[in-house]
């Protein structure tokens, strides 16, 4: 492989590059309006402008990232998370032009996507699941049925969907006919596919998936765990690795299980399998995303390997360099999500220019950004400025350099969700490990955040006040020391 194509932007499009160069590969940038001068576009060694901002007209144009891979002699394209990396359409035509698909093949991406056709092929491979279904419903007496079965509340979700789009909480029996068509007409106008299945409602789960890595020679390992339970609205905000809560036996119970999901849909390259804990600590299966996911940093940093690397290595057909049992967990790492959003105004997405960006750095610091002091923060995409990463030998050294490193991230311009972070480090019940998925409904609220800057904004007060002082005095000495027509005036 002599030249990759990234088909996506900002921080991953970056991140992606800069192992392909390291590799002695070539890049292409491909880039939209908005991006003309952005940091993926500058470092590439080509960059092909797609068309306007809007994704659909830009980063979504399949054909034409294709012909442009084709006239530019590329034979990879990367299509890093979001836009077409979970588009099986897209992977189908990529290898049908005779090039690479930098991830899995389409059979495996379609199987996943359709949750029915994931839970099927787990079943089979036996994979915990949460008590329901895995077959399309549409009879409201089986639903209650199975609602009686598995007991209330339950959940019933569109097989289209996934990451919670499309997921609707039963409480009582009584409500099982409106949620249920509700439930189907949103699947078929979000999805076109109006296939929803029920499971029991897990109440207070944590979220905890698996990476795993395949070769085209039959080899699946796994790579250890992530903590994702600390999300607002399906969005994730703080992630790490390893999940602080598993044991050995049950890491190695989820890793296997996750491996097993892998083999069922013949997994190549990089892929992450979902599951729940719920408070017994048993775990079932969600679902499989097969892209690289944005948290995959914390994995790197605690088994030391580069994922980009190994997409590209198993795409060339190469063989996995370890086996299972070469690979271990060292130490912990936390990923920030810092987001142009504002925590004190319902996270409303903070658009501006970056009049001051200065991100931190050090031993353990690791920030994977795609932007630069003086740029605008784009109204079209995700506005996520960096993922701001640590790593230290235990998990509570970790937290400590996180919270340095949020201290000396210096924005001015937009609002992040920084201060959200430095929130949810410091409370207890993160400190702890003692959370669920709820942890921010539960525990957030912008006065909670004020309230809890309050001690910091004390001392800064008083810092400022001293600071103040001392000048003033320093004011007074040099306009003493010279002349004192000061005092003359005033006496
Ligand atoms: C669930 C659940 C509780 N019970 N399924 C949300 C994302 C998608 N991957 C599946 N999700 C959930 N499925 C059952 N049977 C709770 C969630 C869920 C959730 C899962 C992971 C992370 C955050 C979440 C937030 C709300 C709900």
């Amino acid at each position: 492989m002599k030249k990759i194509l990234v088909a996506n932007r900002g921080e991953i499009a970056l991140r992606i590059m800069r192992t392909a160069h390291r590799m002695g590969i070539q890049t292409v940038a491909v880039y939209s309006e908005a991006d003309r001068n952005a940091p993926h576009v500058r470092f590439a060694d080509e960059a092909v402008l797609l068309g306007p901002a809007p994704s659909a007209q830009s980063y979504l144009k399949a054909d034409k990232i294709i012909e442009t891979s084709l006239r530019l002699g590329v034979d990879g394209i990367h299509p890093g998370y979001g836009f077409l990396s979970e588009n099986a359409e897209f992977a189908r035509k990529v290898a049908a032009a005779g090039i690479t698909f930098i991830g899995p093949d389409p059979h495996s991406i379609e199987m996943m996507g359709s949750k029915l056709a994931a839970k099927e092929a787990a079943k089979k491979f036996n994979v915990p699941m949460v008590p329901g279904i895995e077959q399309a419903i549409t009879d409201i007496e089986m639903a209650k049925e199975i609602g009686r079965r598995v007991g209330y509340p339950i959940l019933i979700k569109a097989s289209a969907g996934g990451g919670g789009k499309g997921m609707r909480i039963v409480e009582r029996e009584e409500d099982t006919k409106e949620q249920m068509e509700r439930a189907i007409s949103e699947a078929v106008s979000a999805f076109g596919d109006g296939a929803v299945f029920i499971e029991k409602y897990v109440t207070g789960p944590r979220h905890v998936e698996i990476q795993v890595m395949g070769d085209r020679h039959g080899n699946i390992v796994y790579l250890f765990d992530r903590e994702c339970s600390i999300q607002r609205r399906h969005q994730k905000v703080v992630e790490e690795a390893p999940c602080a809560i598993l044991s050995p036996e049950m890491r190695r119970a989820m890793g296997e299980a996750a491996v097993r999901v892998a083999k069922a849909c013949d997994y190549v390259g990089a892929g992450t399998v979902e599951f729940l804990v719920d408070e017994n600590r048993d775990f079932y299966f969600l679902e499989m995303n097969t892209r690289l996911q944005v948290e995959h940093p914390v994995t790197e940093m605690i088994t030391g390997l580069d994922l980009v690397e190994l997409q590209i290595r198993v795409a060339r057909g190469e063989q996995l360099p370890f086996a299972q049992e070469d690979l271990k967990i060292d130490g912990h790492a936390l990923e920030l999500r810092v987001y142009a959003e504002d925590p004190l105004n319902n996270f409303l997405p903070s658009v501006g220019t970056l009049t001051k960006y200065q991100v931190p750095e050090g031993p353990g610091i690791r920030v994977d950004g795609g932007f630069t002091e003086g740029m605008d923060v784009p109204i079209y995409y995700d506005p996520m400025l960096a993922k701001l990463v640590v790593h230290a030998p235990t998990r509570t050294e970790a937290i400590q350099l996180m919270k340095e490193a949020i201290a000396g991230y210096m924005v001015e311009g937009v609002a992040t969700t920084l201060p959200f972070g430095q929130f949810v480090l410091d409370h207890p019940a993160f400190i702890s490990a003692d959370f669920t998925t709820h942890f921010v409904q539960q525990y957030f609220s912008a006065e909670q955040l004020i309230e809890s800057q309050k001690p910091a904004a004390s001392i800064a007060a008083h810092l400022a006040l001293r600071l103040y002082l001392e000048q003033q005095e320093q004011l007074q000495v040099a306009n003493v020391a010279p002349s004192n027509w000061r005092q003359r005036a005033k006496s």
